[in-house]
């Protein structure tokens, strides 16, 4: 079975360690969000990518979900003690040599595909990790300060900020001019199945669909497209998606974000990229026009969990 899955950071890589345990011997092909990606010093770092690689691969950071594990940070320090920030990306030692790799490659000539293809020669994920995007999309987020309104770059808003300074708009900078990674389109034409993970809907998702031919793609691909609720009871599970979704007017409950991906329906040409919509059971009687919705306990507490909430999806795509 071919299944090609959209997935953005932290959440969207648990929930495909479930789809490799559900699907042992599936074709899982992923296609990473590049908008959280940033320059630090002279360093290309994509943290979308690295946590669905490292995730899979077995290098994650168990307890903070990015980065790698046993790591250190000394160079980190090394860089505050010069006084040279920003101190609240936590660059991790580890981690470095994974944007040092990138950084050459990408400065040699290589695509951000080939250099993603070349890391996972290491990692291993057994997934085709694809960029969305071999050109470069960054989500920019403008925000009212004491010095008037500016953008800062999503990790500031996300790190520095918290997300707590209202996001005045959510830019995909670039993305007008970016086109589908070599790869992108044929995995979501030709799969058996297409899965959204339990990912942020506007800064992962969203991202993603604001690669000119996504979204078309999605909508007119023959495979079933079920997506998983990242709300539950009104709230992210993890992370700050209220955030984003308040900056784009839409509610933070299962429904309205089912909404906000819309129905494939009958007509395609309507952006809506929906057929099926898994929301947690406290969210039973959730009615998205157009899109058959199920209820089923969504907390990916472990693999085991995840990998129920995967053949539900698969369950609700009808594969
Ligand atoms: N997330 C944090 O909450 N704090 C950090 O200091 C941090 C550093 C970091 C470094 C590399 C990387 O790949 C990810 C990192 N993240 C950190 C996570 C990152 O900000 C988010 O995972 C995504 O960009 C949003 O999904």
């Amino acid at each position: 079975m071919k299944v090609t899955a959209l997935a953005g950071g932290i959440g969207g890589a648990r929930f495909l360690l479930g789809v490799k345990a559900a699907l042992p011997t599936a074709e899982i092909t992923v296609i990473g969000n590049t908008g959280d990606d940033i320059t630090l010093h002279g360093l290309r770092i994509c943290p979308d990518l690295d946590t669905v690689m490292y995730t899979l691969g077995g290098g994650i950071s168990p307890d903070r979900g990015w980065g790698r594990h046993h790591e250190t940070f000394t160079v980190a320090e090394e860089l505050a003690t010069y006084g040279v920030g920003p101190a609240w990306f936590g660059l991790g030692d580890r981690d470095l040599a994974t944007h040092l790799v990138r950084t050459q490659m990408l400065a040699a000539g290589y695509s951000l595909t080939d250099v993603t293809a070349a890391l996972c020669e290491r990692w291993k994920p057994a997934v085709r990790l694809l960029p969305m995007s071999n050109e470069r999309v960054e989500t920019h987020v403008v925000v009212e300060t004491d010095e008037g309104r500016r953008a800062v770059h999503f990790q500031e808003w996300w790190l520095r900020m918290r997300a707590a300074t209202p996001a005045g708009a959510i830019l995909s900078v670039g993305a007008e001019t970016a086109l589908p990674a070599p790869g992108v389109l044929d995995a979501l034409a030709e799969a058996d199945v297409v899965l959204l993970p339990p990912s942020n809907p506007v800064v992962s998702i969203g991202t993603i669909l604001s690669v000119p031919g996504l979204r078309e793609a999605l909508a007119h691909t023959p495979a079933p497209v079920v997506g998983v609720s990242p709300i539950i009871g009104g709230a992210p599970v993890r992370g700050m998606a209220d955030a984003c979704l308040t900056a784009i007017g839409v509610a933070t409950t299962a429904g309205a974000v089912g909404a906000h991906y819309g129905a494939r329906g009958a007509s395609p040409a309507g952006g809506g990229i929906l057929d099926g919509w898994l929301v947690d059971t406290v969210d039973t009687g959730t009615e998205v026009p157009g899109v058959t919705v199920k209820a089923r306990p969504l907390l990916m507490t472990d693999v085991a969990a995840t990998a129920q909430i995967v053949r539900a999806a698969l369950e609700l795509a009808g594969v």
